[in-house]
């Protein structure tokens, strides 16, 4: 039976969920949590035996009195574990993705959820993906799509030869949500303004909108999907992004401010639509990697009624591929956010590495 180390990095809203679901899956592969870190506390096993987790390690970790290790003192346990290594991190935090060249150089792997790693400098993901001998894997499904399967897919396409065309997909779930209920094949009257209060209320919204509504969460993982496919993407900010933040909007200094003057310019977006439904068409928000064209975009589209991305429901995310082999494209759809199903993507990562170790 193997038995792989994991340490843990972030126990937010992912990461709760990742602890639970690792302490409860049944596998061949024993897997040893060692490690387990917010920004504030740290739970450490020095001798390397599995941490307890069962149902306390909430109120342990945050009665732990120990502060977490700086990335290099964190790099020098892994590299003393007596079995191979899984670092699952489960932040956004840019310094510990500038630093994963340097676990992956000391053969330590990695699961993640945390774009930054992917979608900032092309120099960081070549010095990532170096293929080194004795290098740790990288694997980052969660990245795009919660727990879809959207990057292994497009891993298996291009390792088997065949040449991508275009991909175009809905990667948000907010956005997804606010486009969904705005522009609808059955006409409706509901203002953009009021889909946004209400994607908030539900939760699907960061704190301030605009996060969500300036398009560069999204352009993160069209980053990411182009780069798989072979495009040399320099960064997110690289290619056109349409912002759904009306210009004026931009500089308002708080969320709340934000909300209250967006009713404003529900008028231009109700023109939007409009122009979609003349067309007999409903208006989305997507991201295009267009091959022939040699284009990278992230804006508003029009599509038919029959299209599937037409029927989009709720807060879906769903990703056409179109390639050599697949001239009618290859869809993968279903919920794209959410802990449960992004923690369920980063273990599903976490299980395929350790059965590769
Ligand atoms: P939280 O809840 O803020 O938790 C972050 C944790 O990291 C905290 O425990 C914090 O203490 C710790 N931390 C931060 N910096 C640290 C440091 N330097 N050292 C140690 N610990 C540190 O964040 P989440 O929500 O749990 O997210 C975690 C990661 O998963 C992020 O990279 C996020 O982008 C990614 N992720 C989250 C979601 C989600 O549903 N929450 C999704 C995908 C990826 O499917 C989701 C999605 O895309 C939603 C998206 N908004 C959409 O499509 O609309």
């Amino acid at each position: 039976m193997t038995s792989i180390n994991v340490a843990i990095i972030g126990a937010g809203v992912v990461g709760k969920a990742f602890v639970n679901q690792i302490a409860s899956i049944k596998s061949k592969i024993t897997f040893n949590v060692i490690h387990l870190a917010t920004s504030k506390k740290a739970l450490v096993s020095q001798d390397y035996k599995p941490l307890d987790l069962s149902s306390g390690w909430e109120s342990n970790l945050a009665a732990a009195t120990q502060t977490p290790f700086s990335l290099e003192q964190l790099l020098e346990y892994l590299k003393k574990s007596p079995e191979p290594v899984i670092l699952v991190d489960n932040t956004s935090n840019e310094t510990i993705a500038k630093f994963y060249p340097q676990f992956v150089a000391n053969g330590i792997c990695i699961a993640t959820p945390n774009k930054k790693a992917f979608s900032s400098d092309l120099n960081l993901w070549n010095n990532i993906f170096n293929d080194k001998i004795g290098a740790g894997l990288v694997y980052h499904e969660a990245t795009v799509g919660a727990g879809l399967p959207i990057i292994s897919t497009l891993h298996d396409l291009i390792n088997t030869g065949d040449k991508v065309e275009l991909i175009e997909g809905i990667l948000s779930g907010s956005l997804s949500f606010i486009l969904n209920t705005f522009s609808t094949v059955n006409p409706n009257n509901t203002k953009f303004s009021e889909i946004v209060s209400k994607a908030k209320t539900l939760g699907y919204l960061e704190p301030d909108p605009r996060d969500d509504l300036n398009g560069m969460d999204f352009a993160r993982k069209v980053t990411i999907l182009a780069r798989i496919a072979g495009f040399k993407v320099e960064s997110p900010s690289a290619f056109p992004i349409t912002s759904l933040i009306p210009k004026p909007l931009e500089s308002v200094p708080t969320g709340e401010e934000f909300m209250s003057k967006l009713p404003d310019y529900d008028s231009s977006f109700e023109q939007l639509k409009k122009e979609a439904a003349d067309e007999g068409k409903v208006l989305r928000y997507v991201g295009k990697v267009d091959f022939p064209n040699k284009s990278v975009t992230v804006g508003f589209q029009k599509y038919d009624a029959s299209h599937p991305f037409a029927s989009l429901q709720g807060s879906d995310n769903v990703l056409a591929i179109k390639t050599e082999r697949y001239q009618n494209p290859l869809i993968v759809q279903g919920a794209g956010a959410g802990a449960e199903v992004t923690a369920a993507g980063v273990l599903a990562d976490v299980i395929k590495i350790a059965e590769r170790l």
